[in-house]
């Protein structure tokens, strides 16, 4: 296994749209395993392959919260090609940040609910409903399939603020 290494605004690969995984194959099942450890480094709590600038259709995730006697569990979790099937229209609010994003945070309104299809790291395909936090990390890394970020749904003014502080910042590091 292996810490790769996490892409970051204003790097516009985060805006490609990412290919289905066609078959499950050892590279696959090594990106999938490196991005766990890349994840569980970072810390976060989800990671989609684009992060990792990989435009595949794969998501880790571990929710793990602490038990009773304060100990968590590693949950590693491996979503391939997932997909919303429907979503509720409650609704509920988040405040949600990115590794891509470091340190940036802000509240987001997404559906309270979802319906999700995916396939597991052996091939199998589930379907599952998904609400609280695990809704809206799925759908957070479903967005980053398609190019997405979390700042799109800010308001004009503050998506631009945090684009351009990202680009001085990274026009600095070149210099
Ligand atoms: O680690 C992460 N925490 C988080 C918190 C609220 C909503 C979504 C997330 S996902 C994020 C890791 C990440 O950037 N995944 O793409
Ligand atoms: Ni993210």
């Amino acid at each position: 296994m292996a810490i790769r290494e996490i892409i970051i605004l204003p790097d516009r690969q985060l805006r490609l749209v990412s290919k289905p995984v066609e078959k499950i194959t050892s590279e696959v099942r090594t990106l999938a395993d490196d991005m766990l450890e890349t994840m569980y480094a970072a810390p976060g709590i989800g990671l989609a392959a684009i992060q990792v600038a990989q435009p595949l259709r794969l998501i880790t995730m571990d929710l793990a919260r602490p038990d009773e006697n304060g100990e968590t569990k590693p949950l590693p979790r491996v979503f391939i090609n997932p997909e919303i099937l429907s979503h509720s229209e409650e609704t509920s609010v988040y405040e949600e940040g990115c590794l891509s994003i470091p340190e940036y945070y802000e509240q987001v309104e997404r559906p309270a609910k979802v319906r999700v299809r995916f396939t597991d790291i052996d091939g199998k395909v589930h379907e599952e409903d998904a609400a609280g936090l695990y809704a809206t990390c799925i759908q957070h890394e479903i967005d980053h399939l398609n190019g997405v970020l979390f700042i799109d749904y800010l308001s004009k003014l503050k998506r631009d603020r945090v684009f351009k502080k990202f680009e001085k910042a990274a026009k600095r590091a070149a210099e």
